[in-house]
């Protein structure tokens, strides 16, 4: 078989073989399908550091909490797959679900929201519209498939995008042709594609699962809970809480204070870092997001701890491309990140840095990556999954669309 080698990607867990999808899964790769959350079997010896810090883990975790369940998992031989540990804990939760939508826009009671029953803009309709047919129904608000599902789309995604930002590019899209192209008769045939973009069988993938040389130890993933970078140890405020507050500056020296921010307009944070390569691929949506809305809301980028940093859970696959970067150690350091990550994925959304002790995106969960909406009253009123499974900037768009025709209704113009 002679499949294309993959440039970089992601961090977590993942049983892809092929040796198309290694290379994927190298870095910490996306899955297809559903996949049996039960636990890899290999269990090495925790490094006496490693067992010192899950011993103390253990005895100051609280039983039942996200972070617990997620060590108990790695203390098992989890790799951090789909629905284990927090994974299965922490899951979207939104005021703006299908019951929501039903009991609001389905005047005639048909069990779907057709475009004529919904007041708003016929383009805020289309992004909640997933499946284009003109028609809301549950489907188009069912986000139950994590977003590291390998799909054919997202195979040739992560395939194409060789700078690992989130934007596929023309001359990358060109590249990829070319690559394609083995014979330089200057077209694909179906057959030269097809076999590319197959998303590998389960079966397959779990035979092969553990020869992955960016998959963690447990070592690794102790130390990387109690650091914080696969993942905050709290679980971040709840649908309806009042958003914390807080005051960080912006890349440009600017403080920002979110009660500040509040009122108005609804506001969304996105917390994301460099070296997680699941929020990398997200970035383009991440742009367009903000193009299309930041007259509607206001957007920040909260820049957080690094997830594979060179000196954690570091990944070849992010060194290929360049991207080799020890946790920052003062907050000076993570602005120098934090303005690199801005740089590499070209984003206009305004980044505000945390500090380095984390204390903001502590607070709200935001590590590796997560999204929430705050109303116009300071209040959750959408947050995502954990990062990077439950990471679905659309999902976050849906809230928002339906945030935005609510208080068009209670304040028509
Ligand atoms: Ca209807
Ligand atoms: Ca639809
Ligand atoms: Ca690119």
């Amino acid at each position: 078989m002679n499949r294309l080698d993959i440039p970089s990607l992601f961090a977590a867990a993942l049983f892809c073989t092929t040796p198309f999808c290694s290379s994927l899964l190298a870095d910490d790769q996306p899955e297809s399908g559903s996949v049996d959350p039960k636990p890899v079997e290999t269990k090495e010896q925790l490094t006496p550091e490693a067992q010192q810090v899950a011993d103390h883990l253990l005895a100051t975790l609280p039983e039942g909490s996200e972070a617990r369940a997620m060590l108990d998992q790695i203390l098992e031989g989890s790799r951090l797959g789909p629905g284990e540990g927090w994974f299965a804990m922490a899951v979207a939760q939104t005021r703006f679900g299908w019951d929501y939508v039903s009991r609001h826009y389905d005047t005639d009671g048909d069990g779907q929201v057709r475009i004529e029953e919904f007041p708003g803009a016929k383009d805020d309709f289309a992004r909640l519209d997933r499946d284009g047919d003109e028609s809301l129904t549950p489907t188009d608000l069912d986000w139950s498939e994590h977003s590291l599902t390998m799909t054919p789309g997202r195979m040739l995604f992560y395939q194409a995008d060789a700078d690992s930002n989130g934007k596929l590019t023309p001359a990358e899209f060109q590249k990829l042709f070319d690559r394609l192209d083995t014979d330089g008769r200057g077209f694909l045939a179906i057959d030269d594609v097809y076999d590319q973009f197959q998303p590998p069988a389960d079966d397959d993938r779990r035979r092969q699962h553990d020869d992955r040389p960016d998959l963690p130890s447990r070592s690794t993933l102790v130390l990387g809970l109690q650091r914080q970078e696969i993942g905050s140890l709290q679980p971040g405020p709840a649908l309806n809480d009042e958003a914390p507050d807080f005051t960080l500056k912006s890349l440009e020296g600017d403080e920002v204070t979110l009660s500040g921010q509040v009122g108005e307009k609804p506001v969304v944070l996105i917390f994301g870092n460099f070296t997680c390569g699941p929020f990398r691929s997200h970035s383009g949506n991440i742009e367009k997001l903000y193009d299309r809305y930041n007259d509607r809301a206001n957007f920040f980028l909260v820049y957080v701890r690094e997830a594979h940093p060179s000196d954690g859970w570091w990944m070849t696959s992010n060194q290929r491309i360049g991207i080799d970067i020890a946790q920052p150690q003062t907050d000076d350091e993570k602005r120098e990140v934090a303005a690199t990550c801005q740089r590499r994925l070209d984003l206009d959304i305004p980044f505000l840095v945390d500090s380095v002790d984390d204390e903001v995106s502590a607070r709200y969960s935001g590590m590796p990556n997560r999204l929430y909406l705050i109303d116009t009253d300071g209040r959750i009123a959408f947050k995502n999954g954990r990062g990077p499974f439950g990471f679905h900037p659309r999902q976050l768009e849906q809230a928002l669309v339906l945030l935005l025709a609510e208080l068009e209704m209670s304040n028509p113009q």
